[in-house]
């Protein structure tokens, strides 16, 4: 019994070309052979990268390399429009990029199977590249590309090669020896065979999903095991010699209020910005924190050092990205613990001459923080404890920095390992080079929580209330315009701290109707919000945040 299906003689025309039904076929099979190749070799280096680390596989390293390299305009594109799913969407997007080129290597494939090998190589030398340039990466990093490539290149010709099955006239069974057939199929000779063997590419595609989908997601599986989550739960934190400060009663207008933002951030709420795809996984015990550049004594900490300091502090402390638009949720607050870093700076004997210092994270981010705000800003701090617990994986475990009253790009190094003093003349960290402001204090906003605009309520009595911020100096009044109104004074909560955000209140009468509601804070050193609108780059949003609401 034979198992092919040869393309009876009728099926090839005069010219010996193919009928456009029977081409169309092969096409789609062709298109859906280049698919399933694609799939292996993403498989395979999945697997792979269960050896190597997470951020070697292909998808992540090009993900990591794409926003490397993309404009400020579309990050920050990317960053509002996906908010914190920006990095499924960079995912999502290479897959679909990954899937129309692997379409395009099938079709080929069809003509001339040594170009779609090279096409799907090409494709394993992109991944390897993108893998071990990155500024963590190693040549280890291009093994998972390349494995997978080789696979992607077996998987190709095996799938192919009964699409373009000899003529009638050379018939093969399925007794045809097996060694032989994978060397005619290596060989990469092309067959103008008009005949298309369907039931081997229906087993072969078969064969094909089925290792793609067990070697990508046993290969995921298997990257867990660089997961710290258990380290991070097993780790107990040092309790701060100088717990935070008391909050004054009625501190949380949360309480009192329905719908205004909690004074304090659950970690799970806590907004997240970085560039990190694979969320960079250290364990406390290999952690190290090294000094380096313009100190005189610089030396390194490791974790049980850190912790073993006799001037731990508890600090509140509200954190704020230079991406946030005006009325944005890039900002949250949380109960810190770490090490007071203007004190660890001067033991070590940092240089006066130092007016940058350069935070490296494991992942290669470099965040380039003012050597003066660092030794100058009270409660300025190597963070480990965030909200009652060490700090999640995603932000920054097991070590960050913070210094209240500067944007996160110029101050909150997560995953940091590395402090250089140096000069701001000397080093352009990532941001900087991307343009964005060398510094960057954060400037005041205030934001409408509650109601939701244009969202219907009810009339009558309801609170207008929100959040205001001017980190290290502090809010001193909050006023809400209704239409084109006097600017009404706000209730605020008490100032815990100017580190702090501060709630803000002002009960309305709102009659059945539509209304504008428009917001603006005056810092304790006396600026009052501007209303000049500027978009977040270089160096931070401003603008008032103004809502159309809809009472019934
Ligand atoms: N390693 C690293 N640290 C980083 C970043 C980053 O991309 N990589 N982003 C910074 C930015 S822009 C901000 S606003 C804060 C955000 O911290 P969070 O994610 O904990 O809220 O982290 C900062 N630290
Ligand atoms: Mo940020």
């Amino acid at each position: 019994m034979t198992t092919t299906e040869q393309a009876p003689a009728p099926a090839t025309g005069p010219d010996g070309a193919q009928p456009p039904a029977r081409r169309g076929a092969r096409r789609s099979l062709g298109a859906l052979a280049g698919l399933l190749a694609a799939a292996v070799a993403l498989g395979v280096a999945e697997l792979a990268a269960a050896l190597v680390g997470p951020a070697s596989s292909p998808v992540v390293a090009v993900g990591d390399t794409v926003i490397t390299v993309v404009p400020e305009p579309v990050k920050q594109f990317a960053i509002s429009t996906f908010g914190e799913n920006d990095k499924i969407a960079l995912v999502v997007g290479t897959l679909v990029v990954v899937a129309l080129y692997a379409v395009v290597i099938g079709l080929v494939s069809l003509r001339s199977r040594r170009a779609g090998a090279a096409g799907i190589a090409l494709f394993g030398v992109i991944g390897a590249l993108a893998a071990a340039t990155r500024p963590a990466g190693g040549l280890l990093d291009a093994l998972p590309s390349v494995v997978g490539a080789l696979a992607g290149v077996v998987a190709i010709l095996l799938l192919v090669d009964p699409l373009t099955a000899p003529a009638a006239d050379t018939p093969r069974s399925a007794d045809d020896d097996v060694m032989e057939r994978l060397r005619g199929v290596l060989s990469m000779a092309d067959r103008k065979g008009a005949g298309m063997d369907r039931r081997r590419f229906v087993v072969t595609s078969g064969v094909a999903l089925g290792a793609a989908a067990v070697t990508g997601g046993g290969g995921r599986l298997l990257q867990r095991r660089f997961d710290v989550g258990n380290a991070r739960d097993e780790l107990a934190l040092p309790s701060p010699s100088s717990p935070a400060a008391a909050l004054p009663r009625g501190a949380d207008l949360a309480e009192s209020v329905d719908g205004v933002t909690p004074l304090f951030t659950a970690n799970r709420d806590f907004y997240r910005v970085d560039t990190a795809i694979t969320v960079p996984q250290i364990r406390p015990a290999d952690y190290r924190l090294t000094l380096s550049g313009m100190f005189d004594s610089p030396r390194s900490y490791t974790l049980t050092e850190l912790f073993d300091r006799d001037d731990v502090i508890e600090r509140d402390i509200t954190l704020t990205c230079v991406s946030n638009e005006v009325g944005g949720g890039l900002a949250g607050t949380a109960r810190w613990i770490g090490v007071p870093l203007g004190d660890l700076l001067r033991e070590n004997g940092v240089s006066g001459d130092s007016d940058q210092l350069v935070c490296r994270s494991v992942d290669g981010m470099t965040i380039g923080a003012p050597t003066a705000a660092a030794l100058g800003v009270e409660n300025a701090m190597i963070a480990f404890g965030m909200n009652g617990g060490p700090l999640p994986v995603e932000h920054g475990f097991p070590v960050r920095m913070l210094i209240p009253g500067l944007y996160g790009y110029v101050s909150a190094c997560k995953w940091m390992t590395g402090i250089e003093a140096t000069t701001f003349d000397a080093f352009d960290a990532y941001w900087v080079e991307r343009d964005w402001a060398r510094e960057a204090p954060i400037k005041v906003a205030s934001r409408i929580d509650t109601p939701a605009p244009l969202r219907q309520f009810p009339a009558g009595r309801r609170p207008i209330a929100g959040v205001a911020w001017a980190q290290t100096r502090g809010i001193a009044r909050v006023e809400v315009r209704i239409d084109d109104g006097e600017w009404q004074e706000a209730e605020l909560a008490p100032q815990a701290a100017t580190e702090l955000w501060r709630q803000w209140v002002l009960p309305h009468d709102f009659a059945p109707g539509s209304y504008q509601l428009t917001v603006r804070a005056t810092t304790a050193d006396g600026e009052v919000q501007t209303d000049e609108r500027a978009r977040p780059f270089p160096n931070g949003a401003s603008g008032l945040h103004s809502i159309r609401v809809i009472a019934r």
